[in-house]
């Protein structure tokens, strides 16, 4: 494994280490364990966004998403009328996605790490975007290619009410606050799991203003 630069958290005593709090039998919270280094992230995640902007996809049914979405890493997310689908190029621009910034795959790696799942190496990173309103409706992510590994999300500026659910649409959902540099990882029995997103509320955050950006890794190829 080649060393990681996102060493910050290696040589503190366990108790300055953020809190890992169990969310379902394989899911993890980790409260702001992205805070130390968020002000890297956010120019780099501006560069990501200049490359390729994010854009309102249209579903299989022909909806506009409510969230923009955009990617980098290897493959993106994308929707159209014809499905639901990982690309390695961008379809607004024909071009490949921007490249993973090492201190995003890092961030993701250690995160995944804390919560017990070594090797954790994502080849997509998909930013959703919420404005107030906008929310994402219960669904399973199935469009990876094998669900051995986690999926890891990082939250940025507005808060989000995520509901976390169960294996069958109409079981009943946890409600869970996410934060301003909160992660999230997503294992074993949890991964295919229903989730959502409640509406974004109206809101001005100090660093994003009124919005919220989802980040979430995947190993989809
Ligand atoms: C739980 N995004 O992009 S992050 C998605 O906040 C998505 O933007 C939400 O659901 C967001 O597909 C939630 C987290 C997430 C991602 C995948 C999961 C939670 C998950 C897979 C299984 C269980
Ligand atoms: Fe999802």
């Amino acid at each position: 494994m080649q060393p990681s630069h996102f060493d910050l958290f290696a040589d503190h005593e366990p108790e300055q280490q953020p809190r890992a709090e169990q969310i379902g039998e394989q899911s993890w919270l980790l409260r702001g364990f992205a805070l130390p280094i968020v002000d890297q992230l956010l120019p780099v995640l501006a560069a990501i966004l200049a490359a390729a902007p994010l854009r309102h996809m249209v579903t299989p049914g022909g909806f506009s998403m409510s969230v923009g979405t955009s990617s980098c890493g290897h493959l993106g997310w994308i929707t159209d009328r014809s499905g639901y689908r990982y690309s390695s190029v961008d379809p607004l621009s024909g071009q490949p996605w921007p490249d993973m910034p090492l201190i995003l795959s890092d961030l993701a790696h250690c995160a995944a790490e804390r919560a017990g799942f070594a090797d954790f190496y994502p080849d997509s990173c998909l930013i959703n975007q919420y404005v107030p309103g906008a929310k994402m409706s219960l669904h399973q992510d199935k469009d990876e290619r094998a669900y051995a590994a986690p999926i890891v999300s990082l939250s940025l500026g507005l808060p989000a009410m995520f509901l976390f659910g169960g294996f069958n649409r109409n079981d009943r959902s946890q409600r869970i606050p996410l934060l301003h540099g909160d992660m999230v990882i997503w294992g074993g029995v949890d991964r295919l799991r229903f989730h959502g997103v409640l509406p974004i509320k109206h809101g001005q955050h100090p660093q994003l203003g009124e919005q919220r950006i989802n980040l979430t890794f995947r190993l989809a190829g």
